[in-house]
């Protein structure tokens, strides 16, 4: 076995070997042990024993959510139902949940590079990890929590909602570490302002922020309000959950990807041609290492890039930039492509506007509409409706100069939208299409 640092510092040339023999096994024992992959391999022509180098990936059929449907709930499962030890589920935008197995060995595994994650942000045994991320099907808090363990590092396992009560533990208990969605840790920070209590009464040091996207003008929200560093973590329930990649505390771009474990690539979104690092694309996965529901070149439907340049923190390990998007969150709007993010973009340049909005879609006979509510600063909210008006012509403008569409955009008061304890919901599509 090696070091962690060992196999985070690895020439290049190292990393591939390892995952190239990685690679060969799973291949062989998807296509001896799981029907419908076989299927699909004996289908594209190609079999185990071509893969011969990790360029040869590119013949292997990709794996989307409709095969993970198509055999719901165990179908893709690897080992038999005893040697399962834990399902995660996530519910997807149609119809049924994503199920996925582990083995005790994946559990474990699971936890290593969870820790890992957690020591690239500085965490240590001496902390004191407050993560809210939801317990349950979501493998969000129960991921983290083994990784916490794994690492010696305290956990309190307070799952998410209960705000108030949140904030009385982080002070309490002098958390060090909070794990949270973006949009929950924005939550808290408003409640604390809510009930009195200063950044400065908690020990709060950094937060680890993923599971859904956010802009760096987020980011620099959370950091203000809760005066800590926040970094972001990527992963997703079929390929682990969290813990697929992870920011280092000496960028603040781009998280380095477990690669030792899970194989990334960038494809074109409507070709599926191979892009090399630094173009923007889908991004792919393979698990190299897991048991139970192993992938084979698994289409995330996430959108980003990956960076191949040195990190100035010594880990060789690959990044990806901050996902931008999904291919599949992307509104058509009277034709027009628009990514929520892009609406973010926009709303967090301007002076005022909090980081909390809604996008709703409606159809007006044959016509889209798009309606932008935004919540605007209590300063905002009480200046003159002359001034309110020039603010939402403001965001009109720019909206529609980035994103060439005509919207309608609400101010509303502060604390207008509903706050998510978990995911936000960021678009509301009342379109029956
Ligand atoms: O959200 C796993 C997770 C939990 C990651 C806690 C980080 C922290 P799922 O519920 O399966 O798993 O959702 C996965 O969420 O495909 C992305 O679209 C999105 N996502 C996850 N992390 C990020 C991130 C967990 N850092 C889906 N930035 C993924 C942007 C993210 N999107």
């Amino acid at each position: 076995m090696m070091r962690v640092e060992e196999i985070e510092t690895l020439p290049r040339a190292g990393l591939e070997s390892i995952q190239l023999k990685r690679l060969q096994a799973l291949v062989h024992r998807v296509y001896d042990k799981v029907a419908p992959y076989r299927a699909k391999m004996d289908e594209a022509g190609v079999r185990p024993g071509d893969i011969r180098s990790l360029a040869d990936l590119r013949r292997l059929p990709f794996t989307t959510k409709d095969d993970l449907r198509d055999n719901y709930p165990f179908g893709l499962f690897t080992v038999p139902m005893d040697d399962v030890v834990r399902v995660h589920a996530s519910s997807g935008t149609t119809g049924k949940p994503t199920v996925v197995g582990y083995t005790a060995a994946d559990i474990s595994m699971w936890a290593d590079v969870m820790a890992r994650a957690l020591a690239m942000a500085g965490v240590t045994r001496g902390d004191m990890v407050h993560n809210a991320y939801g317990y349950g099907l979501f493998t969000g808090g129960l991921g983290a929590h083994y990784g916490i363990e794994r690492l010696g590092a305290t956990v309190i396992p307070v799952s998410g909602g209960n705000t108030k009560r949140q904030i009385t533990i982080m002070r309490d208990f002098g958390s060090t570490v909070l794990l949270a969605t973006p949009s929950y840790a924005l939550n808290l920070a408003d409640a604390m302002a809510d009930v009195g209590v200063l950044p400065e009464e908690l020990k709060l040091r950094v937060g680890i922020h993923g599971a859904e996207p956010w802009s760096e003008n987020m980011r620099e929200e959370v950091e203000r309000k809760l005066g800590i560093r926040a970094v972001d973590i990527y992963g997703l329930s079929e390929v682990i959950g969290p813990g697929v990649a992870m920011e280092c505390l000496e960028t603040d771009h781009g998280m380095h990807i477990l690669e030792d474990h899970f194989l990334p690539e960038i494809v074109d979104p409507e070709t599926f041609e191979p892009l090399p690092p630094g173009e923007p694309g889908e991004l792919v996965f393979t698990t190299l290492t897991k048991e139970a529901f192993p992938l084979i070149r698994y289409r995330t439907k996430d959108l980003s890039r990956l960076i191949a340049e040195p990190c100035p923190c010594g880990r060789t390990l690959i990044r990806m930039e901050k996902v931008t998007g999904r291919t599949d969150d992307m509104l058509i709007i009277r034709g027009v492509n628009v990514f929520p993010s892009q609406v973010e973009h926009v709303l967090m340049g301007i002076e005022g506007v909090e980081p909390h909005y809604q996008i709703e879609v409606n159809r007006e006979g044959n016509l889209d509409t798009m309606s932008v509510l935004v919540e605007v600063s209590e300063r905002i909210f009480s200046d003159e409706v002359r001034q309110l008006e020039a603010l939402t012509r403001r965001i009109q403008a720019e909206i529609k100069d980035l994103l060439g569409v005509t919207c309608a955009v609400r101010l509303v008061e502060p604390r207008t939208i509903k706050r998510s304890e978990g995911k936000a919901q960021r678009v509301i599509d009342n379109r029956r299409i």
